[in-house]
């Protein structure tokens, strides 16, 4: 049910300014960028290892654009650095069903569009060890479906 890292997400201050840096550093190029209203953050993903088909692995690299974000306010807490960790599933309600059950708090009761059309659900991060945990469904999993 999860099959993969789908990404990592790391808080930032200016987003080219952290692409830039992880281009330069590493090579890593940018696969997809978009601003996503609902979470306040604008954001670029940047594929690390396997290909576009829903089995990719991404850092995604995060800008808030409203000061009452989540990402502002980790950002004002702790600075920059690593925000969440996303597992891959191949079915996104499937999974938060699962976990729901094992007691850990799902935040998001209906799956919400993340990443590159995507759906995602976070969980709680004092029920998973400090740890905020992202499951996504790819796109290219739901058209599987
Ligand atoms: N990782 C680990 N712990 C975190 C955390 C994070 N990213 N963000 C907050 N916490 C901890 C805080 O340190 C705090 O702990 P203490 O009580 O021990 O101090 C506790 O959680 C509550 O923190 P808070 O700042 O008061 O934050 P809120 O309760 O307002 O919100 C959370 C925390 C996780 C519920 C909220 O950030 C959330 O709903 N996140 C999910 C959405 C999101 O992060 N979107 C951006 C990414 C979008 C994407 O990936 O596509
Ligand atoms: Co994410």
């Amino acid at each position: 049910m999860f099959t993969r890292i789908d990404h990592i997400g790391i808080a930032c201050r200016d987003l080219d300014a952290a692409v830039e840096f992880y281009r330069r550093t590493y090579g890593f190029e940018v696969a997809h960028e978009e601003v996503n209203e609902e979470q306040g953050v604008r954001e670029a993903m940047l594929r690390v290892s396997g290909t576009d088909d829903g089995g990719a692995s991404y850092l995604q690299l995060l800008e808030p654009v409203r000061d009452d974000s989540p990402v502002a306010k980790f950002l004002e807490r702790n600075g920059e650095g690593v925000h969440h960790v996303a597992f891959g599933t191949d079915d996104v309600r499937a999974a938060s069903e699962s976990v729901a059950g094992r007691g850990v708090r799902v935040l998001d009761a209906e799956p919400r569009p993340g990443s590159m059309g995507s759906r995602i659900a976070f969980l709680h991060p004092k029920d998973c060890g400090g740890v905020l945990t992202e499951l996504v469904q790819s796109a290219e999993v739901r058209r599987h479906e």
